[in-house]
């Protein structure tokens, strides 16, 4: 008895040992330990033995099993070990090889305005600050100084959210913001001048038409020190604009205007020609209305607990789409939010392509 056991055992091992592929191994533990298997055989024989024999036997069947069983599982982390080693040592990724272009995906215009206008900033020592999307009436509205019955307030301008019954008053009514101005206040309320930052992402304004959509994306400048002027402001925003748009010699004009937020406020053109219904940038005796700016107003300092005595500065503000539009021809606003593949694929970028400062080209 003890002596077929001895038997099997050998052979089951060197079964075992000799299978060199897991296919191979998997046969082995079917034919030692499956249902209708040599270990289990012998099992299904300890019925009919007497009590004596089938204990000593039973105990023997046991060790058996779980012998085989842990010299299959040694072996299979083996096989598999080598498998990966022999995978390490002979696959190999060609990456000379070029991608196929009809297969690849396209940076979308607004993500790649957003890093043009990243990278010239941040040239300029800003860096960028981030706020949420869901705001709530005091940095949206009251702390930019927007008197009470303004009419941005509106409901049919701005998206509010259900009153929440935990939160009462006008200064915690929720809304999704309507400019990133919000990130400016949230950024003077939290930390100290100076400060240098531009924030971009999307806001929200219930219009809809051919030049509105009701989710658009801006992006917003900041910056407050002691003996910040009106001076910093047109040079920082010439400079911006001509490399954007890449023309050293682009005219550029400051208008009086008005925000409650800045003052004195003023809404800046660049120069351009409007020839046959078509237009060029950089020269030319029309104007191009490009974004508004200003000085801080001091009640938007003093909302934000800084000492309008002590700090000032200027902010600005323009749309991302429109930017877009301008730089790439982009004819129609609303064709940005349709995802459409083959518009993007037309006017998307190439995202293997290692872009240039500020074209991505
Ligand atoms: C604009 C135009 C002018 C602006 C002002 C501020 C803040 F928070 F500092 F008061 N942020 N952004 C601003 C000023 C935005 O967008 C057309």
């Amino acid at each position: 008895m003890n002596q077929s056991i001895a038997t099997l055992k050998n052979e089951l091992i060197q079964m075992v040992e000799a299978a060199n592929d897991l296919s191979a191994l998997e046969h082995a533990r079917v034919t030692a330990l499956g249902k209708k298997g040599r270990i289990t055989d012998l099992m299904k024989n300890l019925g009919s033995m007497d009590p004596e024999a089938r204990k000593a036997m039973g105990a023997a069947l046991n060790e058996l099993k779980d012998e085989i069983a842990t010299l299959i599982e040694k072996q299979e982390t083996g096989l598999k070990h080598q498998a990966l080693n022999d995978r390490l040592a002979h696959e190999t990724v060609d990456i000379t090889l070029s991608p196929r272009p009809e297969r690849s995906g396209h940076i979308h215009p607004i993500s790649q305005t957003m890093e043009e206008l990243v990278s010239i900033f941040a040239d300029m020592g800003f860096s960028v600050a981030e706020g949420p999307d869901i705001e709530d009436d005091f940095h949206n509205f009251t702390a930019l100084n927007f008197p009470p019955g303004h009419p941005a307030r509106e409901m049919h301008d701005t998206f509010y959210l259900p009153d929440d019954p935990d939160e009462t008053g006008e200064a915690a009514r929720k809304l999704l913001r309507t400019h990133t101005s919000t990130v400016q206040i949230r950024t003077m309320m939290g930390q100290k001048p100076p400060i240098r930052i531009i924030c971009m992402g999307r806001t929200y304004r219930s219009d809809y038409d051919m030049t509105h959509t009701p989710m658009f994306h801006q992006m917003e400048g900041l910056v407050i020190d002691k003996n910040t002027h009106m001076g910093h402001l047109k040079g920082c925003l010439m400079d911006f604009l001509r490399a954007y748009f890449q023309i050293d010699n682009l005219p550029v004009r400051f208008r009086p205007s008005f925000f409650p937020f800045t003052e004195p406020s003023a809404e800046v053109d660049i120069g351009c020609s409007r020839k046959d219904g078509g237009l060029k940038i950089g020269a030319g005796d029309s104007w191009l209305e490009i974004l508004g700016c200003g000085m801080v107003h001091p009640n938007v300092i003093k909302n934000c607990g800084l000492d309008p005595a002590e700090y000032q500065g200027f902010a600005f503000g323009m749309g991302i789409e429109r930017l877009a539009m301008l730089k790439y021809g982009i004819p129609d606003l609303r064709t940005f939010f349709e995802s459409d593949v083959r518009w993007l694929q037309y006017y998307g970028f190439d995202p293997l392509a290692r872009p240039n400062r500020a074209t991505g080209e």
